[in-house]
């Protein structure tokens, strides 16, 4: 069985939001017609309690895009985005929701950030995604979403880790660029540990 994953279809990962990834809104129609395709369709959310660790302005003197050290990890700092309950973090409103059988919200730890919808980047905490797909006897999983270079990337490679096939569908995949060619980086990350680009 296969299963669609939609990694953080969010408005504030659409331009115009907090966190806005170039041409998010171009990949929502794409997702859409996706979904008819999958027996299983879920999507992950970023959602994160204001004072989260992960944001900027929850840090003296820190400035967007510094690295600091957040329970011993490195972590990049973010404009406030996807906080829980807000129009932010709602999913894209031409996503077609109903389609969607479960969502795994992610990065509700204060302390850590979960760029994979798998798990929080420290290995510890689970969202249950694995053991909710295994249920259901999914052993392949498409990803599709936002943003290539970071949660996308993080769910593939968790994917491929805890044993599901995974393929990264990339033309229905946008990323942030913080520098010219993360994303075709990420990608080839992607390709070398094991997943097929589509
Ligand atoms: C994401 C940065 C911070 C993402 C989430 O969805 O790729 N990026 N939080
Ligand atoms: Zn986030």
């Amino acid at each position: 069985m296969k299963a669609l994953v939609i990694v953080d279809l969010q408005n504030d990962f659409l331009p115009g939001g907090a966190l806005g990834v170039r041409d998010g809104d171009r990949i929502v129609p794409m997702v859409n017609r996706l979904m008819a395709g999958y027996e299983v369709v879920v999507a992950t959310m970023d959602w994160h309690p204001a004072d989260h660790g992960s944001f900027a302005a929850n840090h003296a003197g820190r400035e967007v895009y510094e690295e600091v050290l957040l329970g011993g990890l490195p972590q990049t700092l973010w404009p406030v985005h996807c906080v829980q309950w807000t129009g932010g973090a709602m999913l894209a409103s031409g996503l077609e929701s109903r389609r969607l059988a479960r969502v795994f919200p992610k990065g509700e730890q204060q302390e850590v950030d979960s760029y994979s919808g798998f798990a929080d980047n420290g290995g510890r905490g689970d969202t249950g995604l694995a053991a909710w797909l295994r249920e259901r006897g999914v052993t392949e999983v498409d990803v599709c979403g936002l943003a290539t270079e970071f949660c996308v990337k993080f769910t593939v490679l968790d994917g491929l880790r805890l044993g599901f096939e995974v393929r990264l569908l990339a033309e229905a995949c946008r990323g942030v660029e913080l520098n010219a060619g993360d994303c075709e980086r990420a990608i080839g990350e992607m390709a070398a540990a094991g997943a097929v680009i589509v």
